[in-house]
């Protein structure tokens, strides 16, 4: 089973969708669990070409090929996941902010979410303050994440936290933030309740959050 695991990462680090998604079946016919297949292949692979990325040794259309590849072996996974397993952590809306069309790293978090058990609800790119605000309400969040990856759309936050409270949903959901371009001291300043660097300590602050 660990070299299956090795064999869906190292798929998802070198964007090879096919080769993911094929291991991914064969590691489910074999018995693996899912969960673990999420983290322990796709998040790592995933983690490992970000750093690479960081590190300027991969590049732009790596990511997207990776991120191709994630989503592909997700879509396998994800029914699974549900199944008989309907209690979950909480419930996460999700989604970058009005102006901003960068998910990766958004759809990194959420699958991060996903895979550690929270109920994920992704709004995509793009999103207006007043699809936060009806996305919240209508499903009762426990949390709503913003994602931002320019400097010119990370001020949006500050909309959408106001529409929450105009809204008078703002004590009832948790407001977590990130992306490349902000950092603690942003996150105060807008009145969010968290700001994490990465997918895993989202999780983790998540957590938190909820009082877990
Ligand atoms: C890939 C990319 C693109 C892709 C996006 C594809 C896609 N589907 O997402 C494309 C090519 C479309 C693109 C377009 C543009 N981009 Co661009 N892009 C990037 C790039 C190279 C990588 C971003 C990325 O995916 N990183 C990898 C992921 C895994 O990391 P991440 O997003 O930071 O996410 C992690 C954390 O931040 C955190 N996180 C993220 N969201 C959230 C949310 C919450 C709640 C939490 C807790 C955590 C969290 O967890 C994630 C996982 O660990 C960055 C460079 C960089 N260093 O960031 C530029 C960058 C962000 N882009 C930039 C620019 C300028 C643009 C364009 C304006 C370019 C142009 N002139 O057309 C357009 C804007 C389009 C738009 N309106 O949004 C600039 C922004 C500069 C600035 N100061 O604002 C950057 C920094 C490049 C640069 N150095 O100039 N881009």
């Amino acid at each position: 089973m660990e070299a299956l695991l090795d064999k869906i990462q190292v798929a998802i680090e070198t964007g090879k969708l096919e080769v993911a998604t094929e291991n991914v079946n064969k590691a489910l016919e074999e018995g693996a669990n899912p969960q673990v297949i999420i983290s322990d292949a796709l998040i790592k692979g995933m983690e490992v070409i970000g750093q690479r990325f960081q590190d300027g040794k991969a590049f732009v259309p790596n990511l997207l090929m990776s991120a191709r590849a994630m989503k592909g072996s997700l879509e396998i996974l994800k029914p699974l996941l549900s199944d008989g397993n309907n209690a979950t952590l909480g419930k996460i809306v999700i989604g970058t902010v009005k102006g901003d069309l960068h998910d990766i790293g958004k759809n990194l978090v959420a699958s991060m979410f996903e895979g550690c058990g929270f109920e994920v609800i992704n709004l995509g790119i793009d999103v207006s303050s007043e699809q936060f605000v009806k996305a919240v309400k209508e499903l009762n969040a426990d949390i709503v994440c913003l994602s931002a990856l320019l400097t010119t759309t990370m001020n949006y936050m500050a909309e959408v936290i106001k529409a929450l409270e105009d809204a008078g949903v703002r004590d009832k959901v948790k407001v977590m933030v990130g992306g490349a371009p902000l950092n603690d001291n942003f996150a105060r300043q807008i009145k969010a309740d968290a700001y994490t660097s990465n997918a895993n300590a989202a999780v983790q602050k998540a957590k938190e959050l909820l009082g877990m």
